[in-house]
């Protein structure tokens, strides 16, 4: 039977030690391909940085160029969400009835296998191949290969030599020096080029680059004004100015993704406050910022999170921070409709004149298309005492 091995992981970014184990683990299995397969978002909580998808997904490609037997796959990212390797397998077995999987791993996510969602179908549709990192961890391994052995799941201990290398550690070095000899030559002009891990990602200009790709200019034009007039505000009321940098250059980092995966990723979070996101795809691109922050940006400050989840719907009881976003998305200076100056002056002397304005005008118009309003929108009206309008004409 055809023999894949399944490797999955962030690959961010892949690197030679990625590469050195696939080499193993085809020697060891005599396997005919070995699958890379970037997860979209790890199923465990990752706390760091992590590349755009396609990028990540583009660096593969070009490691891949080098090992004619090592195939990437994009099933993962164009799926969205936490990414499941039981799903995984599942998907493939369905696409390939007649292949044979070996999933490769290393010794951490051996050891807790066993924590994996529905491990033991996992263990009924592939084995187990695992590459060592370190030395002298041989003992807990022949152990867990025990106990799972006892559970009728297969695995195999790959002897390859400890490969020292982790992203983690590429990630500083090309931060400190802009260069590393860990990734193949192609890889790092693909970094260089797009300026991925190159600086601290927490600083505005490299946030202001990272933006740029995953947008429209139009879009991205739109960010730099939103920031620029949320610092504005954030200065003259005296909210915090670098949360409102933060949560203005990128508050509409998710608005020109593609929205099936962007919609799994709320689904799963679980996180939906009412909304039906279907009725409403609009509002789809505020809640998935939110939860994009968290898991490629490493950022998790509450207040930063909020504003960019309900900068498209307001909501009863909002912050500082979150009405100083929302309107600031209202008065960019790429901003043009008619009362737009007079918002402006509303923004920098009324903020609560600026807020009944600006929902008095939303809701007017969503009543006029007939759209729904959200609860959060509905609960912001009540709050600044603005009458919703009904589709009819009447108002309640
Ligand atoms: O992303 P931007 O274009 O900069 O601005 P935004 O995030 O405020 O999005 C504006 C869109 O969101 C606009 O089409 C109106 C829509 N919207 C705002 N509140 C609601 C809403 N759509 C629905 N269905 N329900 C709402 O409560
Ligand atoms: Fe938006
Ligand atoms: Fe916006």
């Amino acid at each position: 039977m055809p023999q894949t091995i399944l490797y999955g992981g962030t690959f961010n970014p892949i690197h030679r030690g990625h590469l050195e184990i696939c080499l193993w683990a085809r020697e060891a299995v005599g396997a005919g391909r070995v699958l890379l397969m970037p997860a979209a978002q790890p199923p465990h909580k990752f706390a760091g940085w992590l590349a755009p998808d396609r990028d990540r997904l583009a660096m593969c490609a070009l490691a891949a160029q080098e090992h004619s037997f090592i195939q990437v796959s994009d099933y993962e990212i164009r799926r969205g969400g936490r990414s499941y390797t039981v799903e995984t397998l599942r998907h493939l077995a369905g696409e390939n009835p007649g292949e044979e999987y070996s999933l490769l791993m290393g010794t951490d996510m051996f050891l807790t296998f066993t924590q994996w969602r529905e491990w033991e179908e996992i263990g009924k549709m592939a084995s187990l191949l695992v590459a060592s990192r370190e030395e002298g961890e041989r003992e807990a391994l022949l152990e867990q290969q025990k106990r799972l052995k006892e559970q009728g799941i297969s695995s195999r201990l790959l002897e390859n030599p400890p490969l020292p290398i982790s992203s983690t550690a590429i990630r500083q070095e090309l931060r400190e020096s802009g260069c590393t000899g860990k990734v193949p030559p192609k890889v790092l002009d693909y970094i260089r080029e797009r300026g991925l891990y190159l600086h601290h990602p927490k600083e505005l200009s490299y946030l202001r680059e990272y933006i740029r790709p995953l947008m429209t200019e139009y879009r991205y034009r739109h960010s730099l004004g939103v920031e620029k007039q949320a610092v504005h505000m954030a200065r003259r009321h005296g909210a915090d100015v670098e949360k409102a940098a933060l949560a203005g250059i990128l508050h509409d980092v998710c608005k020109d993704m593609p929205k099936g995966p962007l919609l799994q990723t709320i689904l799963e979070s679980g996180i939906i406050n009412g909304i039906d996101f279907a009725a409403s795809p609009q509002l789809i691109h505020s809640y998935a910022g939110a939860l994009y922050l968290q898991s490629h940006m490493d950022i998790h400050d509450p207040e930063v999170i909020d504003a960019v989840r309900y900068h498209t719907t307001g909501r009863g009881g909002m912050s500082l921070l979150e009405t100083i976003v929302y309107l600031a998305d209202l008065t960019s200076e790429d901003r043009e409709y008619g009362d737009v100056e007079e918002m402006r002056r509303l923004c920098e002397v009324d903020l609560r004149g600026a807020m009944v304005r600006a929902l008095t005008h939303t809701v007017g118009e969503l009543a006029r298309k007939g759209r729904l309003i959200c609860p959060d929108t509905k609960e912001a009206c009540r709050e600044y005492s603005v009458k919703i309008p009904t589709t009819n004409g009447g108002s309640i």
